[in-house]
């Protein structure tokens, strides 16, 4: 394979599809080599038969809002590779969601999946619904209009949606009724579900705290800890905010979180009453931190800016793909941050990720450092199979494993000659090892 060569061949086909071009060139660059040693995966057309989905399913979603108007969205369903396990991956409502956004983060999602070591296939969906500024009663209709189509291709052993940016608990139950409704099945056909009917403990905060236990693997590579570290977390989502939680717990101090708006700087620490001040916020659907710092006086609002100017030691992106980029990582180097670990899917751009390689900051990609949340997911899904619900020791404790063997696998592959770990190389080539290897086993389909 000549990564140059295949992806020209590749833009030719998808023009404009920017960022799932990005994520299938970053996999590609690093498994060049294991897969060029190795000629059974080319003979099989294993990358060929990887970048494309099995399929996509695209539909329209009406629905009437609270004043009788009418409005049409669009839905989506990507369905990528179920080679190890049932098609599994988020649903996003935002805005900016479109096909080149639900590839990448499809395509993500194998390589991610595989990496937790449970059998999962990659998929991902959602709509370009934008929540904000909706009623509970608009949230609702959307949901049950959005599943009157989905639902005809999911199924507890076949497709598994979860939440992603804009579907938390609250879209999940409203989907997870409407399913049942026209399925008549009662299986755990979402996850990310209540914990009165089938949710998982710990799966809330799983994604969050999973990247601060993938964190603390990379920093004991350093003999070092969270303890006393000052942390810069973008987003105020869910998975910043069980990042943060997390981060406190472990003895560190969090400065910043963000949104579209601007930043909080917060030198006092970010943590305890101030994050359920922002949990607040997140549930009355607004989507600004300014109001932080009216509420608290020692908190500073930097409009427009992203929190890669502040000084840390820590840096954990968790809101959206490429939020920091090559000048936001020199600014974080020059800064004294050593440790990059990634909460959102894809949000260093491949110059801010050459900046870290090259600086030999500890760095490591979503797909090792967020694969708690699917990780979780898994475990509701084993949950859901077996009719039972662990305790909340069990599934921590069975998360933290998962953690430490996903950084494992990035150390295995990943460990250059210098024992320098480059995390974006191990995590590509682990996940897909398993996944080639599944194909070439069930031959070509
Ligand atoms: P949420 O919807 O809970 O939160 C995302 C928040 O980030 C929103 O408030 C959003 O605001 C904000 N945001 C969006 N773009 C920006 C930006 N450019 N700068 C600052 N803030 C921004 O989503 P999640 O926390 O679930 O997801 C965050 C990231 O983590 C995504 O990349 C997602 O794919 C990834 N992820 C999520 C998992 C999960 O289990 N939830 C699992 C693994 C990864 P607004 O809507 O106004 O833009
Ligand atoms: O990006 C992700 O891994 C998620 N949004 C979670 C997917 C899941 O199925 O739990």
């Amino acid at each position: 394979m000549d990564v140059e060569k295949f992806m020209l061949e590749l833009e030719r086909k998808h023009p404009g599809e920017m960022e799932y071009l990005q994520a299938v060139r970053e996999v590609l660059e690093s498994i060049e080599e294991i897969y060029n040693e190795n000629p059974q995966f080319d003979s099989a057309k294993i990358i060929e038969r990887l970048v494309e989905p099995d399929r996509i399913l695209m539909f329209k979603v009406p629905w009437v809002d609270d004043n009788g108007q009418v409005h049409v969205n669009l839905g989506y369903r990507v369905q990528f590779n179920n080679v190890i396990g049932p098609y599994k991956g988020g649903l996003r409502f935002h805005p900016s969601v479109n096909l080149s956004i639900l590839k990448f983060l499809g395509f993500e999602q194998i390589f991610k999946n595989s990496l937790t070591t449970l059998p999962m296939g990659g998929a991902k969906g959602g709509s370009d619904f934008d929540p904000k500024g909706k009623s509970n009663a608009e949230i609702m209709r959307f949901c049950q209009a959005f599943m009157l189509e989905l639902w005809k291709i999911i199924g507890p052993e076949t497709d598994v949606p979860a939440g992603d940016i804009g579907v938390g608990g609250r879209e999940i139950g409203f989907m997870y009724g409407m399913y049942k409704k026209l399925a008549s099945e009662n299986t755990g056909v979402l996850t990310g579900k209540g914990l009165n009917w089938g949710g998982s403990l710990i799966r809330p905060e799983a994604t969050g705290f999973g990247a601060v236990y993938f964190a603390e693997e990379m920093l004991k590579t350093r003999n070092t800890s969270f303890q006393g570290k000052t942390v810069a977390i973008s987003g105020f989502g869910n998975v910043a905010w069980g990042a943060a939680t997390k981060a406190n717990e472990l003895g560190a101090k969090v400065v910043t979180i963000s949104g579209p708006d601007g930043y909080i700087y917060d030198p006092d620490g970010i943590s305890g009453e101030k994050i359920n001040y922002l949990l607040e916020l997140r549930a009355s659907n607004q989507d600004i931190v300014k109001p932080y710092s009216y509420e608290f006086p020692s908190a500073q609002f930097v409009q427009g800016k992203r929190p890669w100017e502040v000084k840390c030691d820590i840096a954990l992106p968790c809101a959206t793909q490429n939020e920091l980029d090559k000048d936001d990582a020199l600014n974080l180097v020059k800064n004294g941050c050593f440790c990059v670990a990634e909460g959102a899917n894809m949000p260093s751009t491949p110059g801010a990720i050459e900046v870290f390689l090259e600086s030999k900051t500890l760095f490591a990609p979503g797909k090792a450092v967020n694969a708690g949340g699917v990780a979780t997911s898994g475990l509701e899904m084993a949950q859901n199979a077996m009719k039972m619900n662990w305790p909340m020791e069990e599934v921590d404790q069975r998360l933290h494993q998962i953690m430490k063997s996903i950084h494992g696998s990035c150390a295995k592959y990943g460990t250059d000659s210098e024992g320098y770990i480059n995390y974006v190389k191990g995590a590509n080539i682990a996940g897909f090892l398993k996944v080639a290897n599944a194909m070439l086993d069930q031959g070509v389909i």
